[in-house]
């Protein structure tokens, strides 16, 4: 070695020194999480289950006057469902004992209405019990639901009422063991059986409840477990049960500073408490089982998308499971909950970052330098010195890497910081930065970014503003493969075709003559007139892992501005053809029939009808007559549309015609009007 290289080498060894000279850690940014709050972030996901007697009368608020001995699992299986839990990577479930019909899951000394009256194991089960005995077996969380609100209780709004709560809690508390979360929701008052009473009731949930001392009692027996709802709370809801979380996302909060609930959905910059959102959403449109919606299971693309939207945006998720009449959860939810967990695992699998060489333009010294970020230890992290609060860090890929996901973690027990950063990408001795799908503001506990695939040497991460010092505990970064589901192809009422991927950042190829589309046939890049008939067939397609979708197919007959409706004369009616389930038409009361002129005579071998897709919704047609030019050419019921209410299609003899009477003669529970949420027909050439 030449001298002046080891005198200059020594300088720089000393200059480094003096720069990493240690330095106490940052002080905390209020307000900070208690070490209960930070070891419930790092949950991340777990489950809900909600059954009960709803369950058997098909309802998802019961009215509190079906009596006990409705209830009735034939096969109920508590294992079967931490099975499935388990199998989904979900690291706990919390089980409604009491929804708000009152009736309750264990036999509670405080009223009639429980397990105990039921025929379900001669009234000697208690099925909180056998749920919290499988979780300690299988080593999975076990937390609580306890509606307030009871619609049976006939002192429901009398003192008497909230003793009995209070007792209905500490039987809860003080017999299934150790509990990770306690739930009490939010939906009260009003209507109810009340004992007989059938009347509404409105009581001040911030008063009547005594919600401080009920925090005192569960925190008392199981301190580690976080209060969801009430006066108090550790954890707070999300603002929507659709599983998502704002994507600037600030775990501080302040109720007194709320003027709408949905500013849950976001938390606050100046929120003067720590309480972290948590998504709640049901794997089907209902919380409780309803067979009319076995079809209607969200897809895997769905899922993935509020994994990344819940756990992604700093929050927690809770995936509830409807567990159906026989007391299982279903084999397709199980399925599709397994999917889920194993695609995020896959997503997530080969950390491209993990050993990569660190820099910073800042370090708060030896013990807050940068190469704390990747460690791989939750409890060190990368800071920068006081009163600097922005900064990059950049790390250097082992060799040239395609990336689409960053992962990064603020070392949120001394609070959440940053509230902007954007990321780059250095490709060919240049930056770039990545587009990514959600906006880049804040961090929290946990923040993935999701953006197309690029090929990385090098990736900066510039911090670009923050309440104080940054604190950064963990960046990761992975290619995760595109979801390649089958695209959804519609048509609209404007006759133009739309084709929806599963995956945004995969791209769609597709063919309108009928042929098999490859990744050579045109890419969808909007949507396209289709004023005929035909079909289209897409796939998706990843080109990062060259992955192909199954083929989409749908197909088209006569487009919507062939049909011109007579009567109704209602310009809503166009809702009818707009290719979208949940819009819906309510033929008026009265005349519960639809007709149809066409742009010209058509041989026509058929129709299908969908009745609205829509959560609860009701009006389906469950007898029905087709005329054609005054000859009724179709008559019959659709059997079980009441409870598979999917796409009806009817199919007859060709007769050829241009005047269509669609007749409505008998509606599900003889409602008086009809709703059409899709026509149309089959014809032939
Ligand atoms: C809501 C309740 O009213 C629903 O029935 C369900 O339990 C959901 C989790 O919370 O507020």
């Amino acid at each position: 070695m030449k001298k002046t290289n080891a005198f200059f080498l020594a300088g720089l060894g000393l200059t480094l020194l003096a720069s990493c000279k240690d330095a106490p850690a940052p002080a905390p940014v209020l307000p900070i999480p208690t070490p209960e709050q930070v070891e419930w972030h790092k949950l991340e996901t777990y489950a809900f289950v909600h059954f009960g007697l709803n369950t058997f009368n098909d309802l998802e608020w019961g009215y509190g006057d079906t009596p006990a001995s409705t209830f009735n699992p034939t096969d109920l299986d508590c294992e079967q469902w931490v099975e499935t839990i388990k199998a989904a990577g979900l690291n706990g479930v919390i089980l409604t004992a009491k929804h708000h019909d009152g009736f309750c899951l264990w036999p509670t000394e405080t009223t009639d209405y429980s397990v105990k009256a039921s025929p379900w194991k001669e009234g000697n089960g208690d099925m909180v019990k056998e749920l919290a005995d499988a979780c300690r077996k299988n080593g999975l969380k076990f937390g609580l639901y306890l509606s307030p609100w009871d619609r049976n209780s006939a002192d429901y709004g009398e003192p008497g009422y909230v003793d009995k709560f209070h007792g209905q809690m500490n039987e809860l508390i003080s017999n299934y063991g150790p509990l990770f979360e306690y739930w009490f929701d939010g939906a009260n008052g009003g209507t109810g059986w009340y004992g007989g009473a059938d009347e509404s009731r409105s009581i001040d949930p911030d008063t009547y409840y005594q919600y401080e001392k009920a925090r005192d009692a569960i925190k008392a027996l199981h301190p580690n477990a976080m209060i969801f709802g009430g006066t108090v709370p550790d954890i707070r809801w999300i603002g929507n049960e659709d599983g998502w979380a704002g994507d600037t996302q600030w775990s501080p909060y302040s109720y007194e500073k709320e003027t709408h609930y949905n500013q849950s959905q976001w938390g606050m910059e100046d929120g003067d408490k720590w309480i972290g959102g948590e998504c709640d959403v049901s794997i089907r449109p209902g919380w409780f089982y309803h067979e009319r919606e076995d079809h209607q299971i969200k897809s895997l693309a769905h899922l993935v998308d509020l994994y990344y939207r819940s756990v992604g945006h700093n929050s927690n998720f809770l995936l509830n499971f409807p567990v159906a009449l026989n007391g299982k959860i279903s084999p397709a939810d199980s399925l599709r909950a397994v999917e889920w967990y194993q695609t995020i695992q896959n997503d997530l699998k080969d950390n491209l970052l993990d050993g990569a060489y660190v820099t910073a333009t800042n370090n708060r010294g030896r013990s807050f330098s940068a190469c704390k970020s990747n460690d791989g230890d939750y409890d060190s992290y990368w800071a920068t010195d006081d009163g600097v609060t922005e900064g990059s860090l950049t790390f250097t890929l082992k060799k040239p890497t395609n990336i689409n996901r960053i992962l990064i973690q603020e070392y949120i027990p001394l609070g959440q910081r940053v509230k902007k950063f954007d990321i780059e990408v250095r490709q060919d001795g240049k930056w770039y930065p990545v587009e990514s799908v959600d906006s880049t503001t804040t961090i929290g506990y946990k923040r993935i970014v999701r953006f197309p695939a690029m090929k990385a040497e090098q990736i900066r991460i510039n911090f670009l503003d923050s309440k104080g010092p940054l604190c950064i505990n963990n960046v990761e970064a992975y290619m995760a493969p595109a979801l390649v589901s089958e695209p959804r192809i519609r048509r609209n009422g404007k006759d133009e075709v739309m084709m929806i991927p599963g995956d945004k950042l995969s791209e769609i190829h597709y063919t309108t003559d009928g042929s098999t589309p490859t990744k050579e046939s045109p890419v969808y890049s909007g949507p396209i007139d289709f004023a005929r008939k035909g079909i289209i067939k897409a796939i998706a397609y990843d080109p990062a892992f060259d992955k192909t979708s199954p083929v989409a197919t749908a197909t088209f007959d006569i487009p919507a501005s062939a049909y011109t409706v007579l009567y109704p004369s209602d310009e809503k009616t166009g809702s009818i053809f707009d290719g979208n389930g949940y819009t819906t038409y309510y033929l008026p009361k009265g005349k519960q029939e639809l007709e149809i002129k066409l742009k010209q005579s058509e041989k026509i071998s058929g129709f299908s009808y969908t009745p609205n897709q829509g959560r609860d919704a009701g009006g389906h047609i469950a007898n029905y007559i087709l005329y054609v030019n005054d000859r009724k050419v179709a008559e019959g019921e659709f059997s079980n549309i009441k409870n598979n209410p999917i796409e009806q299609t009817v199919h007859f003899a060709p007769v050829t015609g241009d005047r269509i009477r669609f007749v409505a003669k008998r509606i599900t529970d003889n409602q008086s009007q009809a709703g059409i949420a899709e026509f149309s027909l089959i014809t032939t050439d």
